[in-house]
């Protein structure tokens, strides 16, 4: 419809062609379970109605998004981290219908971690290996003489249980319900400085709260979450760990750039670093701002950075 309105007018006089309008249909926006993500896309949206576009935010599931941006079904995506969604990200790549819109500054990790008074307790760390042969002292009732790993939410990474298996961990891989559990789990050993190993990724607040490293497994080469040659376990999936300095990237419907032009523009010029990622988690973590009140926070104390981003828009 914008479409035939440009042709028409172009064919009655130049001067008065109008400028590619964005649709007023609502750019759907995904919102997850971990609170940058669940900021960004606030700031992000906020922005596209600053610039006078409709948007709507939609609950999805983490790893189904993929297929539902490659499908039009929702818009875009604002943080596609390369540990916990890049073999869906690549799958849907291939399928066709979903556009890389480039890297965020930031670069990520996603993986096994632990707070740093565990190190006290298994000195051999970071390496897997070491933590293996401390793997008692991880064990709980519920895992009996195995450790116990607190992994993430289900949605987030596929491939625990299998990692375990491939590098003959001594462990068993628990999925925690929320975000918001990792983070109790954490504060509930830090009392008596109990040892754990709970998934964690950087930019995140954590890090400002509690020292801590990541464990570091066999490095992360592509191919292994395909090719069992692929890593030190020759006949197994999986046997790597998550990226070390992983791609934080933005992905939209392979529709937008016609639909919502200057939207798209804006997209493709959207960076955030490291820094401003773990604030926004730390306005809604620590500070415990509502999203959308953590993201007018953000663009108010952030003009700087984001007005540069509206190009000609
Ligand atoms: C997807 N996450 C950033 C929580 O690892």
């Amino acid at each position: 419809m914008k479409r035939t309105s440009v042709l028409l007018a172009a064919g009655l006089a130049f001067a008065a062609l109008p400028v590619f309008a964005d649709s007023d249909d609502p750019i759907i926006i995904p919102i997850h379970n971990w609170s940058s993500q669940i900021v960004m896309s606030n700031v992000v949206g906020q922005i596209y109605e600053e610039m006078g576009l409709n948007v709507e935010y939609v609950t999805t599931d983490s790893q189904a998004v993929y297929e539902s941006v490659r499908l039009g079904d929702v818009t875009l995506e604002l943080e596609v981290w390369e540990g916990a969604f890049g073999a869906s990200f690549r799958a849907a790549l291939e399928k066709g219908g979903i556009v890389d819109v480039g890297d965020h500054d930031a670069v990520t990790r996603e993986d096994w971690w632990y707070p740093m008074w565990t190190k006290d307790a298994c000195p051999g760390l970071p390496s897997w290996e070491a933590l293996n042969d401390c793997a008692e002292l991880f064990a709980t009732p519920e895992t009996g003489d195995k450790g116990r790993y607190l992994d993430g939410p289900v949605d987030w990474l596929k491939h625990g249980q299998e990692r375990a298996e491939a590098l003959g961990l001594n462990f068993t891989v628990i999925n925690a319900g929320s975000a918001a559990a990792l983070w109790a789990e954490i504060a509930a050993a830090e009392a008596d400085k109990k040892p754990i190993v709970v998934f964690n990724w950087t930019p995140n607040f954590a890090e400002a709260v509690w020292e801590g490293e990541f464990v570091e497994f066999p490095v992360w080469v592509d191919g292994c979450d395909k090719d069992p040659a692929v890593g030190p376990n020759p006949t197994a999936l999986y046997d790597c760990g998550n990226p070390a300095d992983g791609y934080l990237k933005k992905a939209a419907w392979d529709g937008m750039a016609e639909k919502w032009p200057d939207a798209y523009g804006v997209l493709e010029r959207v960076s955030f670093t490291n820094a401003q990622i773990a604030e926004m988690a730390k306005l809604v973590d620590i500070d415990e701002l509502e999203p959308e009140e953590a993201a007018e926070q953000w663009l108010e104390d952030n003009e700087d950075v984001w007005k540069p981003w509206l190009g000609g828009a």
